[in-house]
């Protein structure tokens, strides 16, 4: 394994109301607390290079501002914006801003849900989209993100 010091940044940005995950509809997203997938990416990021931070918020001022302040400290951007997905024009705006690859990332299958869930504002300017493994797509985004810093695409 490599030391930390040669671990590559990535953020982890979780959207609106993911921060109650567990708590209801487990049918759709599960049974995982948040607060345990990040201590999974945390690890899975290790084994793959990488280094995890993770970002939590309700707000998308607060969202956008965490983006903001991404450019230049963070290899690439994992990012569920949950809601905000289908409607935030100023999260595609910020993420525009950086040049670092994004992986969009879905719970659920968004494109198996209500039509106004088939629009995604994030979509094309992602590098890829990981959309119905439920919280297995944490670590398949890890690893597909972890391909793209280290250019084995
Ligand atoms: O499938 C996903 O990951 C979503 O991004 C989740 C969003 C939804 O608005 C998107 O269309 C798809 C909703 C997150 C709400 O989180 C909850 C957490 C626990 C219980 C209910 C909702």
């Amino acid at each position: 394994m490599k030391k930390s010091s040669n671990l590559h940044k990535i953020l982890v940005i979780h959207g609106p109301n993911l921060n109650t995950l567990g708590k209801r509809e487990p049918e759709i997203y599960g049974s995982t607390s948040l607060s345990d997938i990040n201590k999974d990416m945390a690890k899975d990021g290790k084994q793959l290079g990488l280094t995890v931070e993770t970002f939590q918020s309700n707000n998308e001022g607060d969202i956008v501002e965490k983006i903001q302040k991404a450019a230049g400290k963070f290899k690439g951007i994992v990012i569920n914006p949950a809601a905000y997905t289908h409607t935030s024009i100023a999260i595609r705006d910020a993420l525009l801003l950086l040049d670092v690859p994004i992986i969009e990332i879905h719970l659920s299958n968004i494109y198996k849900r209500e039509p106004f869930r088939h629009k995604s504002m994030v979509a094309d300017i992602a590098h890829g989209q990981i959309s119905g493994f439920g919280v297995h797509g944490y670590t398949l985004a890890l690893e597909a993100m972890a391909r793209l810093v280290t250019q084995r695409r």
